[in-house]
């Protein structure tokens, strides 16, 4: 019999794998093996007793549940300033839109960001970034759209690359250009359009600052046909889509993501039944994002029971951002998507591993499986509740450790 080799190996833990496409892909007394930057093998210890191998470090895992490293799809976290201001004003009655409509909003971070060096940015952003690693999260994504001038925007697509530099986490970033229409453009959103267009996309790409491309369209922020021209630029440019979508009305933003291939739609509270239809038809993923819904107190919850019905991989990601968002806690989230959404543990865990993933186009992490990155989240669940699940959403707030690769 061959003899396998492997740097590292747990042995005796519960594996939540997320192989499959339901459930949790649970393995009890589970080992699992970690060969350089892959997963070299993952099984049952009885499966493990039929091979030889060895390996140059052992770890007991009885007692430990062993997930894929959390991902995080959805994040505004590069950003200067506060807005807690707002959050009184909400407290107050203001509504989110007359806010944005005042000149708040969006728009205040705009001013903030603008005006910080870059030093600050990335000093008032690793913090937010910091405590979603320290949840297990290995996998984040970062927007722009607080910059809208062509420097601006490159200055947080930087600083988000440096974040995953300093932090040793995977950094997926997302030109949001069209996020709102910056003061310069006030009447004239169309030629600002035409700026994101020819100018700041192209840009960013020269730079290899944006692995993808996402867009509001929103009565207070972008129409369907302005968003369709930023998406028919990041088509030609080869950039993969994903939209804000139907978060406060409907646009149909569900549909024209689909129509565009976008990765995933996000928001979706408002979506329509033909906007779900078509994101079923071209597999787009579903980004619920709770911590909005909770913030605002929206009333209206995303079409769970028919992205259940059409099969609709759903994601779940914190939106972490200064307004309507303001946590840097994925667990937390989840633990929203289960008790405002309704979503059960094992989705909303799927949410956050591997249908984040594929809402990233992410094929080699997500899921425990031999020849996936070893990226993995570890700790010791037993108390609360005897799954992986059931205890990542029951008890969002304790702490786990990330291991392997990042
Ligand atoms: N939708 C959101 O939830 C965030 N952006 C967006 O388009 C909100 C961003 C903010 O209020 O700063
Ligand atoms: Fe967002």
């Amino acid at each position: 019999m061959q003899q396998e080799h492997w740097d590292r190996v747990w042995i005796g833990a519960s594996l939540a794998t997320l192989d499959g496409d339901i459930g949790i892909g649970h393995i009890a007394n589970g080992v699992l093996a970690i060969k350089e930057d892959r997963i070299a093998w993952v099984g049952t210890q009885e499966a493990a007793s039929q091979l030889s191998w060895s390996a140059s470090e052992r770890i007991d895992g009885r007692g430990t549940w062993i997930t894929p490293g959390l991902i995080d799809c959805h994040t505004h976290l590069v950003y200067a300033g506060d807005r807690s201001n707002e959050f009184a004003a909400r407290q107050r009655g203001a509504t989110y839109e007359e806010i944005a409509r005042a000149g708040g909003g969006i728009l205040s971070t705009v001013r903030a960001t603008r005006a910080a060096s870059d030093r600050d940015l990335l000093e008032q952003s690793l913090p937010r970034a910091r405590a979603l690693r320290r949840e297990g999260v290995t996998t984040l994504e970062i927007k722009s759209g607080y910059g809208l001038t062509l420097e601006s925007e490159l200055k947080m697509l930087r600083v988000a690359r440096q974040i995953g530099t300093k932090l040793g986490i995977s950094v997926a970033t997302t030109f949001l250009g069209a996020h709102t229409v910056p003061p310069e453009y006030k009447d004239r959103v169309d030629d600002y359009i035409d700026a994101v267009c020819e100018n700041m996309l192209p840009a960013a790409v020269a730079e290899n600052l944006a692995d993808a491309v996402d867009a509001f369209c929103e009565h207070i922020a972008f129409s369907p046909a302005q968003t369709r021209r930023v998406f028919a630029r990041a088509v030609e440019l080869g950039l993969p889509l994903h939209l804000h979508a139907d978060q406060l009305s409907d646009l149909g933003g569900g549909e024209l993501a689909a129509q565009f291939n976008a990765l995933s739609a996000d928001h979706l509270e408002y979506a329509s039944i033909a906007s779900l239809e078509r994101m079923a038809e071209r597999g787009t993923v579903a980004g619920l994002l709770p911590g909005a819904f909770y913030f605002l107190k929206e009333t209206r919850r995303p079409p769970i029971d028919r992205l259940r019905a059409l099969g609709i991989p759903i994601a779940i990601a914190t939106d972490c951002n200064p307004g309507t968002s303001p946590i840097a806690s994925l667990l937390t989230v989840m633990n929203m998507a289960c008790v405002l959404f309704g979503l059960t543990s094992e989705e909303a865990l799927r949410g956050a591993t591997c249908n984040a993933a594929r809402a990233l186009g992410y094929r080699d992490r997500g899921v425990l499986k031999q020849g996936m990155r070893a990226d993995l989240r570890s700790g010791a669940y037993a108390i609360l509740s005897n799954s992986a699940a059931r205890s990542v959403c029951m008890c969002p707030l304790r702490s786990s450790r990330a291991a392997g690769r990042s």
